[in-house]
């Protein structure tokens, strides 16, 4: 069996505000093109997307899932994307396997936070992209007023392609010159041609003149219009506006058509950049003969098979039966099996080739992101990092059972490795185990599937605020260490120097040996280091990590007898916390930005509530009839449960995302609280 030719391959993403029918779009799309005999439902829990236990429990996509059809002769995989806030960085981690991004609109709910979001995440990355209003069915929804907040909000190479027909049972076609279904009779079908040619001939010089000479969008070559089109959309100069409803079937046929007939093939997307282990960018060619390289986009966990892991082929052949090295592990893996994603219902294959969506199952050392390839020249290939939300919601847990403390660490690392936005941390400053995710919901499945998949068992809480420790001036420090036991003394001074590093600062820390004239011999600087670093990581004035550190060693004494490593590094650290005392410490703690949408009538209570959580607006919006957008930030540890003061101060019609914006200072008065329920390292010598 030959690899299918990427050519006739279509990869498209649904993604956007949950709700907007993304999985019943799926579905539908399934069912017009008989690749399915009946339509599941989100709302039964039997759709072919939303297949895992846990989707089938929340009613909601929790993860990306793929589904693929047939249609004028193109394999088109679509990959379902979940749109809950909670999950969007399980939504982004789809779009490096596909060359189009479909946003989809809910009519009747306008642009939401996620929904720009997701446009923004799309666009940055380089990908073409596509508006979807689904629900053109509900008569209430105004679809020229949205049309005309999804131009002014997202900008105006945002151009319906298709109309809705008055009665919305179809929609018609306004781009294809001459295709019959455009019916000129139709009001607005001329002026929507029009619009929609003028825009593309924009990307053509030599087609641009002519159609300003001639002044006729029909009088154009239908071929070079249509490459024209190719090129806008692929430079993000063109994002097509289509109206369907994945329930009525409406508008399925013209989007079909578009799919195969318009969008990019994996050979005309823009390339997905890699990055060697030296930090190169290399590119991938889908060419078929070349060594694989794929990369896992999303891993499932199922009780029957195992785990599953969505793969997209970007270079070579992807065989069963075969060997493939995961990252940089050294030992290579047996791929058993290669399957063409439907839900759960994959099908088995010889081999899947450049451009092509696969799942394989069961090889337990797949990761989110692990890049497949064959042979070691490629070891250490990754992907350009994807800009995911930073995990800000934390859960202190405990565990309710304490014989499961050795299985606890191994599973919750199984769970962030499988997941882009979830990680655990031991905070050692608060004494807390705290997971981190992107909300409450995302959590409790977590929790979920270490419950299920693990038979572990935990109490929550909120956790502690995670402050961190600087300083906001230089400071001098000095320590003598000497102390004589019986026969070998121990002996080492030290005079260091600490000054702030910017906050954006790599790593935050930098250690400098600035001594002349060899008053400290270089070999004891790694012990200096040492015991400035274990203050570091334990704090200095309140027990919490430090950042944002410069230390300049400049002076100091040795004894050619008793100066040992253990004196260094204990004069190091005396020193070290002599210099912080001296360089006013400062508290720090983390801020988020937020991102609020909500009917306007809200805005006022959204405003004041922030400011009671010593938050500050940055910015508010109105757009559209009556959707406000705030942009605020606030300290993590007063909006920790803010979605659910959200949804009750709106009557559940807000929502919000919520990113890492900053670390600040706390208040005097916070400060002083926190330093004095520090219990400092006794002073030892
Ligand atoms: N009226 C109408 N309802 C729809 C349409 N598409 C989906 N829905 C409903 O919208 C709700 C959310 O659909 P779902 O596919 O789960 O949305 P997703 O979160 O984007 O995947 C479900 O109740 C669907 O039945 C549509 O075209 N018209
Ligand atoms: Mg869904």
């Amino acid at each position: 069996m030959a690899v299918r030719n990427p050519a006739d391959i279509r990869n498209v993403a649904l993604a956007g505000v949950a709700g907007g029918g993304k999985t019943t779009l799926a579905e539908r799309l399934l069912f017009a093109t008989g690749a399915i005999n009946r339509m599941g439902s989100v709302e039964k829990g039997d759709t072919v997307s939303d297949w895992t236990a846990e989707e089938k429990e929340h009613h909601h996509s929790l993860r990306p899932s793929v589904v693929h059809l047939d249609h004028e002769g193109h394999l088109v995989n679509i990959v379902d994307t979940p749109g809950l806030a909670d999950f969007l960085g399980h939504a982004i981690a789809a779009f490096p396997a596909v060359e189009t991004v479909c946003i989809v609109v809910d009519a009747g709910r306008g642009l939401e936070t996620t929904t720009r979001r997701l446009m923004a995440v799309a666009t940055e990355r380089n990908l073409p992209r596509m508006i979807l209003v689904n629900k053109m069915d509900e008569q209430q929804a105004d679809l020229e007023l949205l049309t005309e907040q999804i131009r002014s909000t997202l900008g105006t190479v945002c151009v319906p392609i298709g109309l809705p027909e008055a009665g919305r049972e179809g929609v018609i076609n306004v781009f294809d010159a001459h295709d019959k279904s455009r019916k000129p009779e139709f009001s607005g079908v001329e002026a929507a041609h029009r619009q929609i040619v003028e825009q593309v001939v924009e990307v053509d010089e030599d087609l641009m003149a002519e159609y300003l000479e001639k002044g006729d969008a029909d009088a154009l070559d239908k071929h070079r219009v249509h490459e024209a089109f190719e090129k806008a959309l692929r430079e993000g100069h063109l994002v097509p506006i289509c109206y369907v409803s994945a329930k009525t079937g409406a508008g399925v046929p013209e989007l079909l058509h578009v799919f195969a007939s318009l969008l990019p093939s994996p050979l005309e997307g823009n390339p997905r950049t890699f990055l060697s282990p030296d930090g190169g960018e290399t590119y991938a060619s889908p060419d078929p003969a070349k060594p694989t390289i794929s990369h896992i986009f999303s891993i499932a966990s199922d009780p029957f098979v195992g785990k599953l892991g969505d793969f997209k082929v970007h270079q070579g052949t992807l065989k069963s039966k075969s060997e493939i090295n995961v990252g940089d592990e050294k030992k290579p893996v047996r791929i058993s099996h290669v399957l063409r994603p439907q839900g759960k219902d994959n099908a088995e294959v010889d081999e899947l080739g450049p451009g092509e969506i696969g799942v394989i199952a069961k090889i337990d050392e797949l990761e989110f992101n692990s890049v497949l390839h064959q042979g070691h020249d490629l070891d250490g290939l990754r992907l350009k990092p994807l800009p995911l939300p930073k995990p800000m919601y934390g859960l202190a847990v405990e565990l309710k059972n304490h014989k499961d403390e050795s299985k606890f660490g191994p599973a919750v690392a199984k769970l962030a490795a499988e997941d882009p936005c979830f990680m655990v941390d031991r905070v050692a400053a608060t004494k807390q185990t705290v997971m981190r995710g992107l909300g409450e919901l995302h959590l409790r499945v977590v929790l979920e599937k270490l419950h299920h998949g693990f038979g572990i068992d935990v109490e929550t809480s909120p956790p502690k605020v995670a402050y961190k420790e600087t300083i906001a001036s230089k400071g001098d420090g000095h320590h003598r260490h000497k102390k004589q036991t019986g026969g070998a003394g121990q002996f080492g001074e030290v005079w260091l120097r600490v000054e702030p590093l910017p906050a954006d600062h790599e790593s935050g820390f930098e250690f400098v040996n600035a001594t002349v004239g060899g008053s400290i011999p270089r070999q004891f600087m790694p012990a200096i280091e040492k015991g400035v670093r274990q203050v570091l990581g334990d704090g200095a004035i309140a027990g919490y990590p430090m950042t944002s550190i410069k230390v300049e060693v400049y002076d100091g004494k040795y004894h050619p007898v008793d100066s040992k490593e253990v004196a260094f590094v204990a004069a190091g650290k005396r020193a070290f916390i002599d210099a912080i005392r001296n360089a006013r410490p400062v508290l720090l703690e983390p801020f988020v930005l937020l991102e609020i949408t909500a009917p306007s009538s809200y805005m006022g209570d959204i405003t004041g509530d922030m400011s009671t959580k010593r938050g500050r607006v940055q910015d508010t919006e109105v757009i559209g009839e009556d959707t406000c957008v705030i942009r605020a930030v606030a300290p993590l540890g007063e909006v920790q449960n803010y979605s659910n003061e959200l949804k009750s101060m709106t009557g559940g019609a807000g929502s919000f995302v919520m990113d890492y914006s900053h670390d600040e200072q706390t208040p005097p008065h916070v400060q002083q609280e926190v330093v004095a329920a520090f219990k400092p390292h006794e002073e030892e010598d």
